[in-house]
């Protein structure tokens, strides 16, 4: 056991219907940043599954320090917003200098975070794993690849120059880059990744883009044509959505109306009004 720290890195998990898959992907993550020397922080996102997923994360949370754990939280959306609100309630309920997002079926491992951490400078404020920048290794079904593809070719139709891989599931953000998104995002389903990589550029910090690896698990449930479909219709909204009110804050000054503590280690977020629906 430590006393506590201050946090450095934060890894939020959203989850939806995730009882078959969270519990590898959580001990991974737990023995990776154990040992590490500095604190950590895991803080899980359950987005109103109907299936066992918080009775399988339950024995995984603490609220004391683990190693270099400071603590493993539960956010909980009362009902399903999708990944983007799931994401938005982890940053804000995060803590940590830098806070990465990734997905629960560990298509990236975490130790994948320290490639983006060499690239985490001042004047970064998201640095966005990717599959297809210089160094990436990836395993992935050719269906996806000529999905991805497609709404690659969509962005810069729109105009949007955001990233190579703007979808990829793990992402970093810098601890007021992530607070800010957390105030002024306001896309709920799969295009948030765009609106998040927009509002960073809007802040005025640069967007960085590293390979990692990858590899694609089955059992997602995206799917390409449909959910494509919904998000190409999402990224219209966004390009034109104004985003001019958005500024970085005081560390101090987090919104009060986020998250009820319903016991340690766990925390309860009640639905906002309004969220879109993909
Ligand atoms: N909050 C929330 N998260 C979701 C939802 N659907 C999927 N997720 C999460 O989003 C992440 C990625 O979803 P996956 O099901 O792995 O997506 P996939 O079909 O494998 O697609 P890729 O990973 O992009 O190849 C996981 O952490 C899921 O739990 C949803 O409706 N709400
Ligand atoms: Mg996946």
């Amino acid at each position: 056991m430590q006393d506590a720290q201050p946090i450095m890195l934060s890894v939020i998990i959203p989850m939806y219907r995730e009882a078959a898959r969270i519990e590898p992907t959580l001990r991974d993550v737990l023995a990776t940043l154990s040992p590490r020397t500095e604190s950590s922080e895991v803080v899980l996102v359950d987005d109103g599954s109907p299936d066992d997923t918080v009775e399988t994360v339950r024995p995984y949370l603490k609220s004391r320090a683990d190693g270099a754990v400071q603590r493993v939280t539960l956010v909980r959306l009362a009902r399903n917003r999708g990944k983007g609100a799931a994401v938005r309630a982890g940053l804000a309920e995060a803590r940590g200098r830098w806070r990465l997002m990734m997905d629960a079926d560990n298509a990236a491992r975490v130790c994948e975070v320290d490639k983006l951490l060499a690239q985490a400078d001042g004047g970064t404020g998201i640095v966005a794993g990717s599959r297809s920048a210089r160094g990436a290794e990836i395993d992935a079904k050719g269906f996806r690849r000529l999905t991805g593809l497609i709404f690659k070719t969509a962005l810069l139709t729109l105009g949007l120059r955001l990233a190579k891989d703007t979808q990829c599931g793990f992402k970093l953000y810098r601890h007021d880059v992530a607070q800010a998104i957390a105030a002024h995002g306001v896309e709920d389903r799969f295009a948030f990744d765009l609106e998040h990589l927009l509002l960073a550029q809007r802040l005025g910090t640069r967007v960085e883009e590293v390979g990692i690896r990858w590899r694609h698990v089955d059992g997602g449930q995206i799917n390409p044509v449909i959910d494509g479909l919904k998000m190409l219709g999402q990224a219209v909204r966004i390009r034109f959505r104004d985003y001019s009110g958005a500024s970085i804050k005081p560390p101090d000054d987090r919104r009060s109306d986020a998250q009820i503590e319903v016991k340690p280690g766990e925390r309860e977020a009640p639905a906002r009004a309004g969220g879109a629906q993909g």
